[in-house]
């Protein structure tokens, strides 16, 4: 029996919450990312929409060189609250679906209906109520692909961009990955290009079409990894929740580094709220915090406290957090980036607050 995967990718994410939220940019190019100052900005352009893209604008690249290329385009600097806003309201619909779920990133998350929908046919008919419920609940569009691996998956998610929906039957796999270029398999970037290409592999047909010993020979584990992609074989699963998972961290870099304490203090404090967040959601407890703290020329520390028990306290952890970041404030160095991180997790409480807690709802 075949599994069935979906993997969705919200469309130009940041750009698309900012055209929802303003009518008059549609059909404008609009450009999230560092301010481009009239072409001698820093930084770098985080997304742009479609008619962006047109100029040959894409993210990461820096936004003086997009600029130049698309001098009347609507430059915005990014809101993460509201992204994280609409993450959050696009991931629960996708979560209510099946517990089966994995967000791999802000925009991006992975979804098994093997045990909702019967076939491939049911499943493109699930992948069409997903996408019409986010666009009317959140107002943006996304892509979902559909196939029996993960990977393939998400090859076929970014096949029909944007708002587009690709259902990948296995029988089909071939035919639908067989002419396209190495790069489109996730993990496959321009260096390994060069070098799969030198050694006369340039599309996924080659691949498939070159037997697993030479696979491996040539390109060792990489070259075994890219084959089982390419053949259908990717046996990964979509990896619910778990506390064996070690830790749950989260992290943030400064726009420019900052040497004001108070800043610092309050990204930690709305990072812990993320990170609590998930934590009440999935009932995890914690005993143990850390700091991580990234200062100017890349010195980076980390600073752990373990309690007594296993808690979920946002005020605690917030309270620890301060003290092991004051630590730093005399070092008169500007801060780069900071994170906090939960670990040694557990899925409840001890028996005796458990206890207490059902005697208090009783
Ligand atoms: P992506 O899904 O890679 O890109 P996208 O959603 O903007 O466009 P696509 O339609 O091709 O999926 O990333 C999701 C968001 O993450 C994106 O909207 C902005 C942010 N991001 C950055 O800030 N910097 C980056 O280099 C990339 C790739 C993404
Ligand atoms: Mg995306």
């Amino acid at each position: 029996m075949h599994r069935l995967i979906f993997h969705c990718d919200l469309d130009c994410f940041f750009a698309a919450v900012e055209e929802r939220d303003s009518p008059d940019y549609k059909g404008k190019p609009v450009i999230v990312g560092a301010d481009p100052k009239d072409g001698k900005g820093r930084g770098v352009v985080s997304t742009c929409n479609y008619e962006a893209r047109k100029f040959g604008l894409h993210s990461a690249m820096p936004i003086s060189q997009a600029f130049k290329r698309c001098p009347h385009g609507i430059y915005l600097f990014p809101d993460f609250k509201k992204y994280h806003v609409a993450s959050k309201e696009v991931m629960d619909i996708i979560n209510s679906y099946s517990i089966k779920f994995q967000q791999v990133s802000i925009d991006e998350a992975y979804l098994d209906v093997s045990d909702i929908c019967g076939n491939f046919e049911d499943a493109r008919i699930l992948a069409e109520t997903i996408k019409n419920q986010i666009q009317s609940i959140v107002g943006i569009t996304i892509s979902i692909g559909c196939a029996s691996t993960k990977s393939i998956a998400k090859i076929a998610s970014d096949y029909n961009k944007p708002n587009g929906i690709t259902v990948v039957e296995p029988k089909k796999e071939r035919e639908f990955l067989e002419d396209m270029d190495i790069t489109r398999i996730p993990g496959i970037g321009k260096k390994s290009k060069i070098y799969y290409n030198k050694k006369g592999i340039s599309t996924i047909g080659d691949i498939i079409n070159t037997p697993l010993p030479k696979m491996i020979h040539l390109f060792g584990k990489n070259g075994e990894w890219v084959w089982n992609i390419a053949n259908g074989l990717d046996k990964r699963e979509v990896k619910e929740f778990s506390v064996e998972r070690k830790s749950i961290s989260k992290e943030r870099t400064f726009y420019e580094d900052t040497s004001d304490f108070d800043v610092v203090l309050s990204k930690l404090e709305e990072i812990n709220s993320k990170i609590h967040e998930f934590v009440y959601k999935n009932k995890i407890y914690y005993k143990t915090v850390s700091l991580k703290i990234r200062l100017e020329g890349y010195l980076t520390f980390t600073r752990a406290h373990s309690f007594i028990h296993h808690i979920q306290d946002k005020k605690k952890v917030l309270r620890v957090i301060t003290d092991l970041t004051n630590q730093f404030s005399t070092m008169n160095k500007k801060v780069r980036l900071v994170g906090i991180k939960l670990s040694n997790l557990k899925k409840s409480p001890s028996t005796f607050q458990k206890t207490i807690i059902n005697y208090i709802e009783n």
